[in-house]
């Protein structure tokens, strides 16, 4: 736990869910000596999850940041903005995302499947190249850690959901393909899979409906954000010569993107 002290973590999509709970897991962790970078677009969210973060880690120093991972000219000043005691950042945990919808092609509506591909995609893109220069600044080539989510959608593409598949196919990608382009630094380049995690993922998805993203839930006992939040803390604060490349995790019902138990 004490490999975490004094660093600079960033997460985005810190407003709910996967990304809220890795700010305070984070921070529970190492509650005397670190820095939080907290970003989403809804900053009256991430003033909450800050005053949350204040009230029990009296050490630890949070930045809110209003940020559309979506838009790339926001990201493009998001570096310049940030306090000088911020700007060292080690860790990046690329977490904003959404879904939208379940159709199906040739009914998609395009402005869905944009939404999808420039906040999970090329959003997640362009801050990790926002990023990565001051990872690469670092001695022996660079260091700093990159923490990507995606996702079973991935790995395992399903009906009613192959845009967001291929948008968490293409990080999957994305990662595996930078991994490589950094093996001669010190940059850990990490990805964390889950599968059913209950969050406002459903919620997003299904416009706002919360008792049609409850369905998705019957019967089964899915994953908390808090579950993914431990793996992500673990995976950074492994020895710097350990990278958890790649980590599948699903609740104990589940073995598939649509292999699940439920109890009737
Ligand atoms: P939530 O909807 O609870 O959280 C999503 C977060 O992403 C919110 O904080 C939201 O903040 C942020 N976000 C969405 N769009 C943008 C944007 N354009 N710019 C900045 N932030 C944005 O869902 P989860 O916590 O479940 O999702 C987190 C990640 O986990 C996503 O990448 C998702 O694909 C992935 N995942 C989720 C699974 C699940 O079953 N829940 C399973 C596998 C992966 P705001 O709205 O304030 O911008
Ligand atoms: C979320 C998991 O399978 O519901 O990434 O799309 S799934």
């Amino acid at each position: 736990a004490k490999r975490l002290a004094g660093k600079t973590i960033l997460v985005t999509g810190a407003s709910s869910g996967i990304g809220k709970s890795t700010a305070l897991e984070f921070a529970r962790t190492q509650p005397d000596d670190l820095k939080l970078i907290l970003t989403a677009r809804r900053e009256d969210a991430l003033k909450e999850v800050k005053s949350e973060i204040e009230g029990f880690a009296k050490g630890v120093k949070v930045h809110v940041v209003k940020l559309d991972v979506s838009n790339v000219e926001e990201i493009g000043k998001f570096v310049g903005s940030l306090p000088e005691e911020f700007r060292e950042v080690d860790v990046l945990v690329n977490n904003a995302g959404l879904v939208k919808g379940v159709d199906k092609a040739p009914s998609i509506a395009q402005a869905d499947i944009n939404i999808m591909f420039q906040t999970n995609v090329t959003g997640l893109i362009a801050m990790t190249q926002t990023i990565l220069p001051i990872f690469l600044a670092r001695p022996d080539g660079g260091r700093g850690d990159i923490i990507n989510i995606g996702s079973i959608a991935g790995r395992e593409p399903y009906p009613g959901g192959s845009i967001y598949c291929a948008t968490k196919a293409a990080v999957r990608s994305f990662t595996d393909a930078l991994r490589k382009e950094l093996v001669a630094s010190r940059v850990r380049v990490i990805e964390i899979d889950p599968g059913q995690v209950e969050t406002e993922f459903s919620v997003v998805r299904f416009g706002g409906d919360r008792e049609k993203a409850k369905k998705v839930y019957e019967g089964v006992e899915p994953l908390t954000g808090d579950d993914i939040a431990e793996v992500v803390v673990f995976a950074a604060g492994r020895r710097e010569n350990v990278v958890l490349a790649d980590t599948l995790v699903f609740p104990n019902h589940q073995a598939a993107a649509t292999v699940m138990h439920r109890k009737s």
